[in-house]
Order: C-alpha cells, then sequence, then structure tokens
C-alpha cells in the first residue's frame, strides 16, 4: 500500500512528506519546488500489545516506543497539480504517474490562503482554500474520464457485441490507474448508468469517474499551515464539506523531528509534547522557536497532526489493521526467540490465509491451521483477521 503527498504547488506538501519521513527534500516558498516525485518510509502509530500480553518485546520490522509500536508504510512526495495539469499545463503527467500508483491520497492544503491556485504567493488570507479541494478533484476526474474516452465508443460496441459485463470493459481501461473489477460494479451501481456502455453520454462517464475516484483514491484532507492567520476559519469550512479533514502544522513537526534526530528534545510523532533533553545546549533562538511550537502549536492543536494525518491514511481510508505472527504461540516468539518481532499492516477483511502467503508464498500455501495466540484456540484458514490478533501458522512443513 502506498499513499501519495499530492496538492497544488508550495502548499506544504513536501514539508509533511519530510516532517513524516525525515527524508530531506528541497523546500521553499515558491511552486514546483518539487519536480520529480521523492519516496519514503513513514511510521503509523499503534498501541502495541506487548504490556498487555505483559511480555517484552524485540521489533524487527517495525520500532517499539514506550508502548507505541511505529510501522513502516510507503509515502510519496509529487510535484504541485495546477488547473489544466490533466491536459499537460505545469508538469502534468508527472503528478498523475504517481497518483496512478497511489492506493489513498492526501491532499494538502495551504490553509491560509496565503496561495493562489497556481501556488504563487498572495496575500495571506485571499484565497480560498475549498477552492483547492474543487480543483483537485476536478483534475483527477478529468484526467480520468481523459483515459476511460479513448477509442471508447470502438470498444463499447465491441463488447456489447460479445456481451462482455460493463465493469469489466471499464476496469481494463482504468487497469494502470489500479482501478478493479470489484469497484468498477460498484461505482456503476451507484451512478445507475445501464448496461450499454456505447450509449453513455460524457455526463455519465464524468459521474462514473467521479465514483470510482472515490472508492480506488480515497483522499484525505491535511489542513496545513495552521499556524497561520486565517486558518482556524477556513479548517472550519473545510470540515463543513464533511470530508476527512485534519488540521496540521507541518513545519513544526519537521523542526521537532529535527530537534530530536539532533538529541536536543525528546519527542515521538504524533506526541502531544516534547521535553528538552538534559544534554542539550540550546541556544536562545533555538529555545523561543520551541516554545513558539508548544504555544501556537501543540497547546493548540494538540499535536503538528502529521502523524494523525499518516495514521488517518492508513487505519481510516484504507480501513488497515495491525496483526503480529509469531512462529511460537506459547512464547509469542519467531524461530530466533523474539518476542513479537512483527507488526503487520493488513487491509482488513484480510484472512489468515491470505496473511501467510503475505509472509511467504510457501507458508500460505502448506498452511493447516492457525492458533490464536491469546486464548490458544486453533484458527481456521478462512479466520478473518482482527486489529491487535496475535497469530502463528502451523504448515505441513513444520509438521514432518
Ligand atoms: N507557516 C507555515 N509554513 C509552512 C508549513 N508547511 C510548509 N510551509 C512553507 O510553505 C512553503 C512551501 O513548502 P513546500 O514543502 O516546499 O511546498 P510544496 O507543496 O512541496 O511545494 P511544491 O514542491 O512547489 O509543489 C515553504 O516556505 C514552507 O516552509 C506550515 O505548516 N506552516
Ligand atoms: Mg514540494
Amino acid at each position: 500500500m502506498q499513499v501519495g503527498v499530492v496538492g497544488k504547488p508550495n502548499t506544504g506538501k513536501s514539508t509533511f512528506f519530510s516532517a513524516a519521513t525525515l527524508v530531506q527534500v528541497a523546500i521553499a516558498n515558491y511552486p514546483f519546488t518539487t519536480i520529480k516525485p521523492n519516496h519514503g518510509i513513514s511510521y503509523v502509530r499503534s498501541k502495541c500489545v506487548h504490556p498487555g500480553l505483559g511480555v517484552t518485546d524485540n521489533p524487527k520490522n517495525s520500532k517499539c516506543i514506550d508502548g507505541e509500536r511505529f510501522i513502516p508504510v510507503d509515502l510519496v512526495d509529487t510535484a504541485g497539480l495546477v488547473p489544466g495539469a490533466w491536459e499537460g499545463r505545469g508538469l502534468g503527467n508527472r503528478f498523475l504517474d504517481e497518483v496512478r500508483k497511489a492506493d489513498a491520497l492526501i491532499h494538502v492544503i495551504d490553509t491560509s490562503g496565503s496561495t493562489d491556485l497556481d501556488g504563487k504567493p498572495v496575500k495571506m488570507g485571499s484565497h480560498d482554500p475549498l477552492e483547492d479541494v474543487k480543483f483537485l478533484e476536478h483534475e483527477l476526474d478529468m484526467w480520468m474520464v481523459q483515459i476511460l474516452q479513448k477509442e471508447w465508443d470502438k470498444l463499447a460496441k465491441k463488447a456489447e457485441m460479445a456481451g462482455e459485463d460493463p465493469a469489466k470493459i471499464v476496469s481494463e481501461k482504468l487497469s494502470g490507474l489500479g482501478i478493479r473489477e470489484f469497484q468498477a460494479e460498484a461505482a456503476l451501481k451507484q451512478v445507475g448508468i445501464g448496461e450499454k456502455p456505447s450509449a453513455w453520454s460524457k455526463e455519465d462517464l464524468l459521474r462514473l469517474v467521479e465514483s470510482l475516484r472515490k472508492l480506488a483514491k480515497p483522499m484525505l484532507l491535511v489542513a496545513n499551515k495552521m499556524d497561520l492567520p486565517y486558518s482556524e476559519d477556513n479548517l472550519k469550512r473545510l470540515l463543513d464539506t464533511g470530508m476527512p479533514t485534519i488540521p496540521a502544522c507541518s513545519e513544526a513537526e519537521l523542526a521537532l523531528r529535527r530537534a530530536t534526530e539532533k538529541g536536543l528534545i525528546n519527542y515521538h510523532p504524533g506526541d502531544r509534547d516534547f521535553t528538552i533533553s538534559s544534554k542539550a545546549q540550546l541556544s536562545p533562538e533555538q529555545k523561543t522557536a520551541l516554545e513558539i511550537i508548544r504555544e501556537r502549536v501543540l497547546n493548540v492543536q494538540g499535536t503538528t497532526g502529521v502523524q494523525n494525518a499518516i495514521n488517518s491514511a492508513f487505519f481510516k481510508l484504507l480501513d488497515m489493521i495491525v496483526v503480529y505472527p509469531v512462529e511460537d504461540p506459547e512464547r509469542l516468539t519467531n524461530h530466533d526467540g523474539e518476542v513479537l518481532p512483527d507488526a503487520y499492516l493488513v487491509p482488513r477483511g484480510t484472512t489468515l490465509k491470505q496473511m501467510a502467503s503475505m509472509i511467504h508464498t510457501e507458508l500460505g500455501a502448506q498452511m493447516l491451521y492457525g492458533v490464536n495466540a491469546r486464548d490458544k484456540m486453533r484458527l481456521a484458514d478462512t479466520y478473518l483477521l482482527k486489529d491487535g490478533d496475535v497469530v502463528s501458522i502451523v504448515s505441513a512443513a513444520q509438521r514432518k
């Protein structure tokens, strides 16, 4: 699963990305600072199961800090998108190429309204961030409809003659965007445009892609630059849209993460406060900067919002859960004796057998049954995993 950070230029996408991944990238107050996408690893934060199970863990694929598991996820920072990008304006397709591969989108918005639709700095509060939401959705829809429309009439007629399912041709046409047949089916049902694709109008196709976009590329709004004037009011208006929206100050998170890296403060992403490291020699400027972050961001918003946004993207938008596979259900260890080494992020609805195959194709193929490490009960291979499950898989190979 991969999440793309998207939006018009100059809203703080790279600042958000860098704060979430600690990858050093170019950040500047002008449009098109980012030209090529940046890939990085961020972490979702979830309560670890080890305290509840009364054990000390040895995390391998993830980190456990003070009872919080940080599980790696893929994040991509994209180039800014300007109106008309679907026709190639600005950096056009470079942005869209990354959207193709993304399972969900984090739309970073300049909530203070201090950048216009092209990302140029303007008087604070003079641009309406709600326009940004409309524009980005429109760009994505136009881009999708353009792909769908190519040779549509010919394809639709041919499919009708062959008696093919309309959902099949829609998903085949848009497969490059990661759109699957079941999603096309659901979207077709939602818009109710009938079984005859050759009779669909351009408006029908637009309604269809809009529905498909929401299913295949769910979007989270990150109301960034919350430290600036006008943001508070605009945030309320963004929340009124009913879209999932997280207020954030990416700049503050980036400063806190960098100060942590230098050993100046103790802070973990998502924390509500930080402490100054006892050994740190802070300059008066550094002290003031940190105090400003505490007063204007943490004390007002609770957190910087960056970790909250990453968590929301994976846990809410993509509906993922955390599962802990172990080899020995008694000792909760892997074959090296390490306790609760791995935390897997899987979509809700994943079966035990599917997870076994994710760990290793052979383990999936040879799986006999599973064991719930909490109550030692047997689990069928069709068992639907639950958040916080600790499970082991018994395979034919182990039995030999
Ligand atoms: N006040 C404030 N400024 C921010 C915040 N986040 C980013 N910025 C500033 O916004 C400007 C643009 O930041 P970038 O991260 O380069 O924005 P971008 O969206 O990646 O821009 P492009 O790559 O050009 O599309 C920089 O001057 C950042 O310092 C924030 O939370 N608050
Ligand atoms: Mg950028």
